[in-house]
């Protein structure tokens, strides 16, 4: 573990120069109460987005895996990785487990295992994209041809079966969502026919919806491509929002930013959704061209910047209250700095949000001053806040410099030394 006190010793060491960052920023910002400097800092303080099993590991291309060591075994290994982060940064409260990746024998004594070490279970993901032990029995069962939109109703069923078990295991372990994304679609036009594709998704979704307890909440989530690469089922937020519709209540939307043609307006999608009450949750990462799962804000912090001043507008002047989870897998960079760098990322394009100045903005807009707009973006977007997320963390009891801290850390030789060079996260 990473303990309190190497990260005091951290802090002690930047806390001079942190004070007086804090204290300029302050004097510049604190125009009304609800953009000050302290403002900013409460809102961090309280935020928090989960990371995902799978990030934890070296994810690799098809080219290759080139694994970094000490990787978690078990998901008890994965807790273990997702609290030293959460040690550091103080905003990684929660774990999402990838069903059959993550598959406990013992659910209860794994929630105890995250309740000791501070993590909670955010929402479930259910996997039909490849075969796995629990439902595709003996080969006489194959998602080789699609999960829920299948052709053979015994695979179909087998899917929401699947899908049953991953909200019963989430019961388990105190979650309260699931997230299906859905391998469905066609390879070589003329395969399947569309329509009757997607009356089996939404069929097949009311049916996983109808075994959801009260509390719970479940996320479609759209891709336009990837397995299938002539056409997916559930291509675009548009068919996401008819899925979630036809599921029933409890289903909204989930926005992964890597999956989306290149050049969509991602922010506008995002406004849409929550103008109609579907809008569910998110997966940061960043990407180029396709689903790079590239490090969060890494590539367009000024999209991500949009995307946060869209969720502000939806929760008039707060960040509404959804799913918000890191989805990367690198495989290259040291999984956990990966993560340490992207929740900053959305750290500080939430804090940039929230400075945007609303009412000058709106005067702008409804005054047709396209220039002024700008501006007023551009003022909260320019402004450096990352001295805000080092007070947050540091009064939280995290690191102010928290790549430095885990470094300084030795926290990857350490787990080298426990799990083996050659260790493998499951699933990956
Ligand atoms: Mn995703």
């Amino acid at each position: 573990m990473i303990d309190a006190e190497l990260i005091d010793q951290s802090n002690k060491a930047r806390a001079a120069g942190l004070g007086r960052d804090v204290q300029n920023l302050a004097e510049r910002l604190g125009r009304s109460a609800a953009t000050s400097a302290e403002a900013l800092v409460e809102a961090l303080m309280a935020f928090s987005v989960a990371a995902p099993s799978w990030a934890v590991g070296t994810g690799g291309t098809r080219f290759g895996r080139f694994p970094i060591g000490g990787e978690p075994r078990t998901s008890e290994e994965k807790i273990d990785d997702v609290a030293a982060l959460n040690a550091l940064t103080r905003s990684n409260e929660s774990i999402s487990l990838h069903v059959p990746w993550d598959l406990p024998d013992d659910p209860a004594g794994l929630k105890e295992y995250g309740e000791h070490r501070g993590i909670r279970f955010d929402a479930m993901n259910s996997n039909t994209f490849q075969d796995n032990p629990s439902t595709t029995r003996d080969g006489a069962i194959t998602y080789k041809f699609g999960s829920l939109a299948n052709s053979e109703k015994a695979v179909r069923d087998a899917a929401v079966e699947h899908n049953k078990a991953v909200i019963d295991l989430g019961v388990a372990l105190g979650s309260t969502a699931l997230t299906v994304w859905l391998p469905d679609g066609i390879n070589h036009p003329g395969q399947a026919d569309h329509r009757t594709q997607f009356e089996r998704v939404a069929a097949g979704l009311q049916a996983i919806h109808d075994h959801l307890p009260d509390d719970w909440s479940m996320y479609t989530e759209h891709k336009p491509y990837e397995p299938a690469f002539y056409a997916t089922v559930n291509f675009d937020w548009g068919s996401s929002l008819l899925l979630a519709q036809a599921a029933g209540a409890k289903a909204s939307c989930l926005v992964d930013l890597g999956h989306h043609l290149p050049n969509a307006n991602i922010e506008q999608i995002v406004s849409r959704l929550a103008m109609v009450g579907r809008l569910g949750g998110f997966h940061f990462n960043d990407s180029k061209y396709g689903d790079d799962d590239l490090t969060t804000g890494s590539i367009d912090p000024f999209q991500l910047f949009l995307i946060f001043c869209e969720l502000i507008r939806a929760g008039d002047g707060v960040l509404p209250q959804l799913a918000y989870m890191i989805d990367q897998s690198h495989n290259i960079k040291d999984p956990l700095e990966d993560l340490i760098q992207s929740t900053e990322a959305v750290g500080i394009a939430y804090a940039q949000a929230l400075l945007v100045d609303r009412d000058a903005l709106l005067a702008a807009q409804e005054g047709n001053d396209a220039a002024l707009a700008q501006e007023t973006l551009q003022a909260a977007f320019r402004t450096d806040v990352r001295p805000l997320l080092a007070e947050a963390r540091r009064r939280s009891g995290g690191a102010v410099a928290p790549l430095d801290a885990y470094r300084e850390s030795g926290y990857r030789a350490a787990k080298i030394a426990q799990r083996g060079m050659q260790s493998v996260a499951t699933g990956l």
